[in-house]
Formats: C-alpha cells, sequence, structure tokens
C-alpha cells in the first residue's frame, strides 16, 4: 500500500510562507496579515504547485480546486488533524499516546555513545537508570547497545550481533523482570531485535528505518512489534554527513519514510505498529535539523506517530552558544527548547537523555496551556 507523501505545510505569517515556497520555488498568491495562519499543501509526484489555503477558509478554498487535488488535500489534513492515539506494540500491547508527547528514556549500553558512552555500560547500572526514568515518568525506555554517533565525535565501534546482544539482553531481560512498562530496543540488526523481543522488549527503534538489515522487516512482521522508522542519509553513520543537502529539507526526508512505511505494510506489518522520525543529526547539516523542527508538524500528514530525538545533539550545542566539551547540564537548556518545539510540531514520542527534567518541563507547558477547568483537575492529581 502505497504511504502517501503530500503534506501539509502550517505558516503562521508572510515570512513562514516565503520560507516554504522557496523550498518548491512557487509564488504565493499575496496573503493579507488578517488571513494568517494558512496552510501550504505540497503534492508530491505532481505537476501541480502547492496550494496556499487560509486556515479559516479551508473548506471553501478546497471546493475551488480540482477534484483530485481536492481529494489529495483533503486526506492529507485528516491524517495531520487525527494523530494516532494509541501505538501497537509486540504482544497486542500498547502504548497510550494521548498524553503527547510520551517520553522515551535514553540508556545506552555502550562505551562510546556521544552523551552518556560508558556511563551504563554495567548491566545493573542500566537497569537502575531505566527504572529511575520510568518512575520520573517516561513512557517508554529505549535500550540500545550500539553507538550510531557521527563521525565528528570520533568513529562509533562496529559492534558484532553477538556483542550487542550481550550487552542489551541482560539488561532488557532484568528490566522486564522488574516491570511491565513498555521497552524499546535501540538496534539495526534483526538479530539484537530476535533476542530483545524475546526478552520482552515491545517496540523495535530502527535508525535505518529497515534498510541496514533486509532480516529486520521480517522480523518485526512477524514479532507483531512496533517498529520506530528513523530517517538516516545511507546506512553508515561514519559517512552519513558526507553530504547533508537536499532538494526539499522536509519533503525529501518525508518521502522515504514514506516509502520505508509502504514497504512494511506491504510485508505485513500493521500500520498502528508504525512511528516514524525525521532522524535529527542522521546525515543533516545543522540548520537542517532546525528546519525538520520547526516543520515536525507536516511529518503528521503521512499518518503515523511521529518521534524525534534531539536531546543533547550537536546541532544543540552550536544554536545554544555552548562549546563541544560541554557537560550534558549545559545542553539542558538547548535540548529542551528543541523540546518544546517538538511539542509544538505535535511530536508524540520524544526520545531524551534527561527524563526528569524533561518530564518536569513538558508538565509546566502543559499547565500553562491548559484552560482553567482542566487546570483544576490537574492539580487535585498533582503529588
Ligand atoms: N538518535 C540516536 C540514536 N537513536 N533513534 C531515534 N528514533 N531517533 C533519534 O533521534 C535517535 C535514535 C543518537 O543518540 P544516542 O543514542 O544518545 O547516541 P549514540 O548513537 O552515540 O549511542
Amino acid at each position: 500500500m502505497p504511504v502517501p507523501a503530500d503534506l501539509v505545510f502550517a505558516a503562521a505569517n508572510a515570512e513562514a510562507l516565503r520560507e516554504i515556497a522557496s523550498w518548491d520555488g512557487f509564488r504565493p498568491a499575496t496573503f493579507a496579515a488578517s488571513e494568517f495562519p494558512v496552510d501550504v499543501v505540497r503534492f508530491e509526484r505532481s505537476p501541480s504547485p502547492p496550494v496556499v489555503l487560509s486556515r479559516a477558509r479551508r473548506a471553501e478554498s478546497l471546493k475551488a480546486l480540482p477534484a483530485s487535488l481536492r481529494e489529495r488535500a483533503q486526506r492529507a489534513f485528516e491524517r495531520a488533524e487525527r494523530p494516532a492515539r494509541t501505538l501497537l506494540l509486540a504482544r497486542g500491547r500498547r502504548l497510550d499516546l494521548t498524553e503527547c508527547p510520551a517520553v522515551m528514556g535514553v540508556v545506552n549500553v555502550t562505551p562510546d555513545s556521544f552523551s552518556d558512552g560508558g556511563l551504563y555500560l554495567d548491566a545493573e547500572r542500566a537497569v537502575a537508570r531505566a527504572i529511575q526514568m520510568f518512575e520520573a515518568g517516561a513512557s517508554i525506555v529505549d535500550v540500545g547497545g550500539e553507538s550510531t554517533r557521527p563521525a565528528t565525535y570520533g568513529d562509533a565501534i562496529p559492534v558484532s550481533v553477538e556483542e550487542e546482544i550481550g550487552r542489551v539482553l541482560p539488561v532488557i531481560e532484568a528490566i522486564r523482570s522488574r516491570t511491565d512498562r513498555p521497552i524499546s530496543v535501540d538496534t539495526r540488526k534483526a538479530g539484537v531485535a530476535r533476542a530483545a523481543v524475546a526478552a520482552g522488549a515491545d517496540l523495535v527503534n530502527d535508525v535505518s528505518a529497515l534498510r541496514y538489515d533486509p532480516e529486520m522487516l521480517p522480523l518485526v512482521a512477524r514479532e507483531k512489534a512496533a517498529i520506530v522508522l528513523m530517517h538516516m542519509r545511507g546506512t553508515d553513520p561514519r559517512t552519513m554527513q558526507a553530504d547533508t543537502s537536499y532538494a526539499h529539507p522536509v519533503a525529501d526526508v518525508a518521502s522515504e519514510l514514506a516509502a520505508a512505511a509502504s514497504r512494511a505494510i506491504d510485508a505485513g506489518v500493521d500500520a498502528g505498529a508504525i512511528a516514524i522520525d525525521p532522524g535529527l543529526g542522521f546525515g543533516k547539516s545543522p540548520p537542517g535539523n532546525l528546519d525538520l523542527l520547526r516543520h515536525l508538524a507536516a511529518f503528521r500528514s503521512l499518518g503515523f506517530p511521529v518521534a524525534v530525538g534531539a536531546s543533547r545533539k550537536a546541532f544543540v550545542r552550536r544554536f545554544s552558544g555552548v562549546g563541544d566539551e560541554a557537560s550534558p547540564a549545559d545542553r539542558l537548556p538547548g535540548s529542551l527548547a528543541a523540546l518544546a518545539a517538538a511539542r509544538a510540531g505535535g511530536a508524540a514520542i520524544v526520545r531524551v537523555h534527561d527524563v526528569e527534567e524533561s518530564v518536569r518541563f513538558l508538565r509546566m507547558l502543559a499547565a500553562i496551556e491548559a484552560p482553567a477547568p482542566k487546570r483544576a483537575a490537574a492539580e487535585t492529581a498533582a503529588p
């Protein structure tokens, strides 16, 4: 089943509209300031230029479109505006996505991960950290045994399937023996995913979007595990930053994710078990990461929950003005700003290292935004 990558971009003002238009080189009609916000619907593989619709007059403007474009635009709006409320996990379980975004805590059982390498290589410490993350409000923990850091940090050390299993399996088994909360395994390798799911992992987080290991797709389909399809340039972290240019900074990534989702569904993966992730830092320039974050909402047009991970990454350091050797604490303000953008863009899952701080930050944003009756209910539930 082809997953359409017709995208809806939101533009709050004329400057944002000019940016979106510049990527496709079309000239939008002149909109009066009072007509903003507008939405730009971009039709994948269509000679028709994107259409710009004032949000307040969407229904009448849609009527003016030729029937085929109207239908495509309507469906893109529907997908973008009706996000999935759950993600289907292995063994028929579900991840609740109604309290968006769900926080995914990162536990890297590696010696060389870019920000926490070596901290949780010891299985007991990794398990303790995972439990601590759940207690702090994480909805899911993501256990990884291989660094996929870019070459700027020095090449990640290649890890064999056996070694990766040796790192993540005792951790996943021990977490599962202590809690039934959702566990994700961050791996590109089918052998690792198979062992992890057998040990109780519910979700496979594949940074290669099922392209690294040909056995991964049949495995995910067979095990009925949830899958995060993350976008990456190529399949090798050591070379992914060699070319970070895109014809369209958002649509190119979105159409590759749509193709990955189509392949998964064709192979028998339930569409409700798929989440997509633009892969910040994975073959993206520093400003390219900002484009993806600023227009994250466009990915919702694909119809899958959107996951995103900006936590502590190099572009966060760079734009928040801290040096290469910045400590996790120094990277936190930038990571939290990225979290606010991810939430505003409708991310369903945010992958973070600093779970405690991120949960509190998101709680506070939700409290500020909640209208009075909802706030009163939250307050009585608060500790
Ligand atoms: N980023 C990293 C690893 N896995 N998975 C998803 N879905 N999205 C991401 O953005 C993402 C990811 C890189 O971060 P980390 O695991 O902390 O570093 P390393 O690869 O060095 O272990």
